[in-house]
């Protein structure tokens, strides 16, 4: 099941430096020139107190299993998702949000091997699900340069290393090959407004708006 409301939800998916941001931007614009509410929003983070979790989860100097990382993850997005997505879907706005309930399948369970039938009761229990989801695929030289040219300082999943963001990558394109109908995996190397242009004709091709 979905949801029962006439806003959209839209997420974006990928590694670090993917270009998810810059992308949820472009497409928040877009939606915005055609006279929609939009939310732009992120996971983790969205409300005050999933963004006090974020801090506790991005920071590198607090040890956390990965089972309390997941557990934390899904603490964030049910205040995110009851206190600003449902709500904005139900009063019909497009919420595009940088990171869902994929990211913790990709990160905490092929990344840091916490068991996938956990994280899949934590999605059920959440009951949410985006009505599109785009994976934005980068090969890792292209995402490493974008970062190294950003120059921000790294948290606690970009200390993880190549083979870790290998089995994350390779999670995203497991879960996007099972779930065709609602995934849509975008070469992510194109330019930015290609890629906005790219995500536009696949949310009309796939929900008809
Ligand atoms: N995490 C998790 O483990 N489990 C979960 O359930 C969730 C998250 C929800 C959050 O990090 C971390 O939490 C994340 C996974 C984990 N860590 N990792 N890795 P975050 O929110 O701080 O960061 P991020 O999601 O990884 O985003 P990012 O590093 O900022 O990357 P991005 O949003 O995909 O890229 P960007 O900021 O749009 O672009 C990066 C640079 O490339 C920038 O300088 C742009 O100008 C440039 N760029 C962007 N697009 C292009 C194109 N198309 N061409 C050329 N250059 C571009």
């Amino acid at each position: 099941m979905s949801h029962n409301r006439s806003g959209l939800f839209i997420t974006l998916e990928g590694g670090e430096g993917a270009g998810k941001s810059t992308a949820a931007q472009g497409l928040a614009d877009l939606f915005r020139a055609e006279g929609r509410e939009v939310i732009a929003t992120r996971e983790p983070g969205g409300t005050k107190g999933a963004e006090a979790i974020r801090a506790l989860l991005l920071a590198t100097d607090t040890p956390l299993a990965p089972m309390a990382q997941t557990m934390l993850h899904f603490a964030a997005r049910a205040d995110h998702v009851e206190a600003l997505i449902r709500p904005a879907l139900a009063r019909g706005a497009i919420v595009i949000c940088d990171r869902y309930y994929d990211s913790t399948m990709a990160y905490q369970s092929y990344g840091q091997g916490v068991d996938i039938g956990a994280i899949a009761s934590l999605i059920r229990l959440i009951n949410l699900h985006p009505d599109i989801t785009f994976f934005l695929d980068v090969p890792a030289d292209v995402a490493q340069t974008r970062l190294a040219a950003r120059g921000a300082a790294s948290d606690r999943y970009e200390r993880q290393g190549a083979d870790f963001m290998a089995r994350v990558a390779h999670g995203f394109r497991a879960i996007a090959t099972a779930e065709p109908g609602r995934c849509m995996i975008i070469d992510a190397t194109a330019q930015p407004q290609d890629l906005v242009a790219q995500m536009r004709r696949g949310i009309a091709a796939r929900t008809g708006r």
